[in-house]
């Protein structure tokens, strides 16, 4: 009965012309050799000025080996770039306190693949490649002096940070989690910046921050990379870090992030980097293919699942495709592979000590939910299933971003286009894994605001019970 459902919902969808949107048509003109500045008016309402020309303000070409700290660098984009790295002759050290392995087990729910211990991961990499990656467990948040320790004792060329929190359900869940995410992201951050300059060494940080922090759609325009020029009040131009318009608590951390970087950089002329970066999708990369014991973390659950992987995963195991609300949030999307190669062209490319904070838009394409369901759907035969948004979104947006960045220092981004392999690749990975998955768990259990909670609780049954019954 529930499953029938499902079905009616997933063809009213398509009847209403939801599912049958080109997958690339709402996409954002990404890449575009010229960006469009936004100008704050005397009124200050953003509107669309001039066209202006931003290459890599500061950079310099580096493509040295370099020893590099890789802060959360057992996690899901974190594994495949250390390896990554490693690969291309850098020495990598991981630093990680396992937070995310630990929050498996409050939620009772694992990767979908299974992913080795890190001490089985590194020693399986070592062996098969003559390098070494180093393992060291530590709590960025909490161990402010043997990270100190460690800075002083490695030296490190540069310091990739993903070590934080990183999804918006899971930070949503309760007030627990909510200052858990802001203790541990906001402290782990601020923790490598004091020690960065109380070592006194001259260490490009590298950090992952989010396309959220700009807010999906608000720039009246195309969405610069990091900065936006202004006219404020009285006709001075001003170029200012974009307007912050974080959707959860998560990603309010990186918006908070982005002020600490701002600070450092002009207090002490630290050289950072901060890449917003879309959803990463994808798994393995040729380097953790290498190996099953290499294999890359797969999250499906309600909380770390992000949605192009979740509708694979639902696809490949005949779960109807969950789409929050009409679907019709556009998002930017990254393959996890290259999120590696952005990574090792930002560390080749860091900017001059004492220019601001360089920021990069890590990205190859946007795309809308609907579209994406439909994109699996087709692929898969399983029918989308239009569910009451836990979150607390704009039910529809458009969303334009340059990533012209990344572009000039060479990446050529794998699109959704031209990726059926990739696609399919995942899709075999979640039917291979399949008896690993907890269905109980796909359902997202985070509501944004007790509204949310209250309109799910409406039809969390019918969601439920859908779901309670895979093909
Ligand atoms: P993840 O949770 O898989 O990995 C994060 C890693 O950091 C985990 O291994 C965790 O144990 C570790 N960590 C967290 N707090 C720590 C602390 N205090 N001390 C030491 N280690 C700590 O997340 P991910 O998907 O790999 O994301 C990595 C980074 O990239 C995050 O900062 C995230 O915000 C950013 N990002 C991710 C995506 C995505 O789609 N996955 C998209 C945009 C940006
Ligand atoms: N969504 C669905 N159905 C699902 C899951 C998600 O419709 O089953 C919708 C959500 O409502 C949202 C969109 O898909 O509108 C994206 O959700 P997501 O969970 O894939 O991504 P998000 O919560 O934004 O977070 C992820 C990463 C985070 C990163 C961010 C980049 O977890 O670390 O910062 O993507 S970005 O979205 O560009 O800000």
């Amino acid at each position: 009965m529930a499953r029938r459902l499902a079905l009616l919902l997933g063809l009213a969808a398509v009847v209403a012309g939801w599912g049958t949107q080109s997958l690339r048509r709402p996409a954002a003109r990404v890449g575009r050799v010229s960006r469009r500045v936004a100008r704050v008016a005397m009124d200050g309402k953003y509107s669309p000025a001039a066209v202006n020309e931003i290459p890599i303000s500061s950079s310099v070409s580096d493509n040295r080996p370099k020893k590099v700290l890789v802060l959360g660098g057992d996690g899901f984009c974190g594994w495949p770039t250390s390896l990554h790295l490693s690969d291309k002759g850098h020495e990598v050290i991981i630093v990680d306190n396992l937070s995310r392995r630990n929050i498996d087990t409050e939620l009772g729910c694992s990767s979908l693949t299974p992913i080795a211990t890190p001490q089985v991961r590194v020693d399986t990499w070592n062996k098969m490649t003559g390098k070494e990656i180093r393992f060291i467990n530590l709590d960025l948040a909490a161990d402010y002096d043997l990270f100190l320790q460690l800075l002083k004792q490695e030296k490190p060329d540069s310091i990739v940070h993903f070590a934080e929190q990183r999804a918006a359900p899971y930070s949503m869940k309760s007030s627990k989690h909510k200052r858990y995410t802001i203790n541990n992201n906001v402290g782990a951050t601020h923790n490598v910046l004091a020690a960065v300059v109380e070592s006194g060494l001259d260490i490009h940080l590298v950090h992952l921050g989010t396309m959220g922090v700009y807010g999906y759609g608000n720039s009246g325009g195309e969405i610069p990379e990091g900065y936006i020029d202004v006219v404020l009040p009285g006709g001075r131009e001003k170029r200012i870090l974009h307007p912050a318009y974080p959707g959860s608590i998560y990603h309010t951390t990186k918006c908070l992030d982005a002020l600490l970087f701002q600070f450092y950089v002009q207090n002490d002329q630290l050289r950072v980097t901060d890449l917003h970066q879309g959803i990463v999708w994808g798994t393995n990369t040729p380097q953790t293919a290498r190996d099953e014991r290499l294999v890359n973390r797969f999250d499906y659950d309600g909380d770390y699942g992000t949605v192009l992987n979740r509708f694979l995963m639902q696809g490949a195991l005949g779960i109807p495709l969950t789409v929050y609300g009409t679907g019709g949030q556009t998002r930017a999307l990254i393959h996890i592979t290259d999120t590696s190669k952005c990574i090792e062209l930002a560390i080749n490319n860091p900017p001059k000590a004492g220019s601001p904070v360089e920021i990069l838009n890590q990205v190859a394409e946007t795309a809308r939910v609907r579209d994406l369901a439909q994109l699996v759907s087709q692929k898969t035969g399983t029918p989308l299933q239009f569910v009451t948004n836990p979150r607390n979104e704009a039910a529809e947006n458009p969303l334009q971003v340059s990533n012209q960045k990344f572009k000039l220092l060479g990446l050529d981004p794998i699109l959704l286009d031209s990726a059926e392999g990739l696609l399919e690749e995942v899709k075999s990975i979640a039917d291979k894994y399949k008896d690993r998955c907890d269905v109980s768990a796909v359902v997202s259990k985070s509501y944004w605001n007790k509204a949310r909670a209250a309109a799910a609780g409406q039809s969390a049954a019918v969601d439920l019970g859908v779901l309670a019954q895979p093909k």
